[in-house]
Parts: structure tokens; sequence; C-alpha cells
């Protein structure tokens, strides 16, 4: 992997601690990724990005801070993208799902009923191992689940974190509270950046990032045809790099990579055995690098043909309506686009059931994998509702409950085996 010292010296990273951490990632990845079999060959740009993760794309944003650029880093899809961009800055999504960190958070945040996404996320920065976050002007919060909530302020202290208040119905009220939390963040990007977000501008960015979820869905679209053209490691890999990579070069990379997959559908050619069985995952996100899920399914001769979570359909499916042409009807419109998103964090959510069931036949699954981060009560709490109807529909689904570590490989390894040889 490449080495950047002095630019990581000059962010004040831990230089050490995070040679540690990079550590194992080239030995992880060649067995988890490289040695995958007839791999498009549109994955090379994606390895290259993972390659130097903490180098090309970090040096891009220390050059548009030194432009004078906004970098403003967020932890879910609710934040609105768009108003950074519009602003001329780059936002960056932090979530993360590594194990390393969490043992500095542990320092700090309670050891044994925390989400490990919390934790990971906020020990990134407590250990200074993650450029992304050096390299931010401040951090957007939100206050989807309590652990979040209470995490910001924790957070504050070691970098200036911006709390978006997220409402928990869908209700009339709840869209003008999100409407006014859009209208409150976009004065506050202007207001540190000395940047005014005009509405030429927001057009622009909007139409941008709907070409990013456009591309994304293209490539989800490959995932219908049977065989399939890419394995579900690879594509989860890349959603959690657009997260952070330039949204153009992402589009363009991303399309080529299409443009080769479809050619491969036309041929018959797949990744996966014709019999493989094909899972979707639904549940809590999967940040990089957390791809213990999608490996053990694939391990043991399935394919994961759909990611119904914030690194998956969630961050793509929805988007925000064009043509508004003042910036009280492109915020109008960002609203709309949230008010589509259905995280557990609302209540009621009976629109997620709909999803599954939507996306179970659009992908034609065999069979659904819930996943849940352990300690996430909401997403924990949709399964009764969302199995019995799975079930009601003979679609087989069994929950699975875990964090970052391999401590639970083993076990999981037995599950995941039993229900892929049962359906
Ligand atoms: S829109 S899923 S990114 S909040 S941190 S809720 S896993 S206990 S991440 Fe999320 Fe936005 Fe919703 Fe998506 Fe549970 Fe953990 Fe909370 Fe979490």
């Amino acid at each position: 992997m490449a080495k950047h010292y002095d630019m990581w010296e000059s962010l004040g990273m831990d230089v050490e601690k995070h040679d540690d951490f990079l550590e194992p990632l080239p030995e992880v990845y060649e067995e988890v990724y490289l040695s995958q079999d007839n791999r498009p060959a549109g994955m090379d740009y994606f390895d290259f990005v993972v390659d130097d993760i903490h180098g090309i794309r970090v040096k891009e944003l220390v050059e548009e801070k030194e432009a004078g650029n906004p970098v403003i880093s967020s932890f879910c899809v609710f934040v609105p993208d768009e108003l950074v961009t519009a602003a001329g800055g780059a936002s960056i999504g932090l979530c993360a799902g590594a194990q390393f960190p969490i043992e500095a958070a542990e320092q700090e945040l309670p050891n044994n009923d925390l989400c490990p996404l919390i934790k990971s996320s906020l020990g990134f920065k407590m250990d200074k191992i993650c450029p992304y976050f050096e390299v931010s002007d401040f951090v957007v919060g939100e206050t989807t689940c309590d652990g979040k909530k209470k995490a910001w302020e924790i957070l504050d202290e070691e970098i200036p974190t911006y709390v978006m208040e997220l409402p928990q119905t869908k209700s009339d009220a709840a869209r003008e509270l999100w409407k006014s939390e859009i209208n409150r963040f976009k004065e506050h990007i202007e207001e540190t950046s000395g940047r005014e977000i005009k509405a030429k501008k927001a057009a622009e960015a909007i139409e941008l990032i709907n070409k990013k979820r456009d591309v994304l869905q293209r490539l989800y679209d490959t995932r219908k045809a049977d065989p399939v053209p890419i394995s579900g490691k690879d594509a989860l890999l890349i959603t959690q790099l657009a997260f952070f990579d330039d949204p153009e070069r992402f589009i363009e990379k991303t399309s080529t990579l299409c443009d080769e997959l479809e050619n491969r559908i036309e041929a018959g050619e797949g990744i996966a055995d014709e019999d493989a069985p094909r899972i979707l995952v639904a549940g809590t996100p999967m940040p990089l690098p957390s791809w213990k899920i999608h490996n053990l399914i694939e391990s043991n001769g399935g394919v994961v043909v759909c990611e119904e979570t914030c690194t998956g359909t969630r961050y793509f499916e929805n988007k925000v309506p064009e043509g508004g042409e003042t910036l009280e009807e492109q915020i109008d419109n960002l609203t709309e686009r949230a008010m589509n998103i259905n995280c557990a964090c609302f209540t009621p959510n009976d629109d997620r059931v709909d999803d599954i069931l939507r996306l179970a036949e659009e992908y034609d699954v065999d069979g659904v994998i819930y996943y849940n981060l352990q300690f996430c009560q909401t997403y924990s709490m949709e399964y009764k509702k969302i199995s019995q109807a799975l079930k009601e529909e003979d679609i087989p689904v069994t929950q699975i409950e875990s964090d970052f570590s391999d401590s639970d490989t083993g076990q999981l390894n037995t599950r995941i085996e039993a229900f892929l040889e049962m359906i």
C-alpha cells in the first residue's frame, strides 16, 4: 500500500497506529477480493482506490481545502450532500465498519450495550487514524438513534460536530421539521465556508448526485440477471467507496464497469453457478471495511444479489426531484427525497416491509439474510414484522446479529451454510 507519511503527519494523524491499522489490509483484501475467479476487469479501478485508500483522495481533499472549499463529513444517508457540493465543497461519508478503533472508543463509551458502528466511527477519531476525519472542517451527526445522538456530544469534544434533528415520523409536522433542518444546515455551511449557496449551483449539484444514484441503480440492475455478472462482495465494495470518491470520477468508472457487466449478461456469463442461492441482505449498514457477511455467504456457494441497507438501496433508490428553480423549491425537493427513505428510526415504518418484498421479487431472491448490528434496537425490532411478511410470501429468512470482529466467524459460517443448504 502506498504511504503518504508527510501528508498524514501534517494532518495530525498518529502514523504509527495508522500503520498498525492498515497492516493487515492487503492480506485480507487478497483473500476476500483478489482471489475471486472471473472478476470483471472494471474492478481494477476500485482495487486501485482500496490500495491507496488514504492517499490520492485525501490529497484531493487537502487541495480542496487549500483552495478555500469546504470539506464536510457525515454519517447518514439523510444528510444532503447536494448542499455541500453546491457550496463548491466535498461531502464525505464517514461511517466506519472496522474493529481496530473500537478499543479506543471503549475507553470513553459503554462497552457492552452500544452499536459497534458508533464505537468504530468515534474510535477512528480518537485513534487519529482516519485522514478523512482530520481533513474535515466539521462533521454532521443526526438524531437517528439514541446511541448516535449521544455520541455527537462526545465527538464534539474532538472535532466540531453539527447535529441535524431528524424527525422520527413522516407526518406533515415532521416533514416541516426536516425542511427547516435542511435550511439550517444550508445556513451553517454558508456561515462556516463564507460561500453563498445559489439556486443554479444547487440545481447542478442535485443533478450530479442524482447521476451517482443512477449509476448505482444501473449497477444493481445488472444483479437482477441470472447468472449474476458480479459478486455481491464487489458490488458492496463499490457502494462503500461511493461515499467518499469524487462523484464525477465515480460515475465514469462505475459506468464503464456497467458496460462490461451488461456485455456479460448478453453473453450469459456469470460469476456464480446458475443454481447458486440468490440472497438479499437486509438491515443495518455495512460501512468499509465490513465484508464479513458477504464473504461468508459467497464462500458457502451463495451469491448476494442486493442489499436493502444504507450501503445498498437506501443510499441511492430515492432521487431528489429535479427542476426546482428557486432554492426554496430545491430544499422542498431535498426534503421529499429524505422522507421516502425507510430507515428503522421512523415509526411506523411499514413501507420498509413493502421495500423488502419488492426487492425480493425484483432480484428474484431465494432467501433473505436479515443483518443486524449488535444492540441496534430499531432494526432488531423490525425483524418480526418483516419476517412475518416474507414467510407469508414463502421467502425463507434468517436473522444474523453481528459486529465487526472475527470472533463469531465460525458460528456465523455454520448458520449461513445451514441456511443456504435449506433454501
Ligand atoms: S438512514 S440506518 S445511516 S441512521 S448507529 S441506527 S446500526 S444502533 S446507522 Fe443509519 Fe442513517 Fe438509518 Fe441508514 Fe442502528 Fe447503530 Fe444506530 Fe445505525
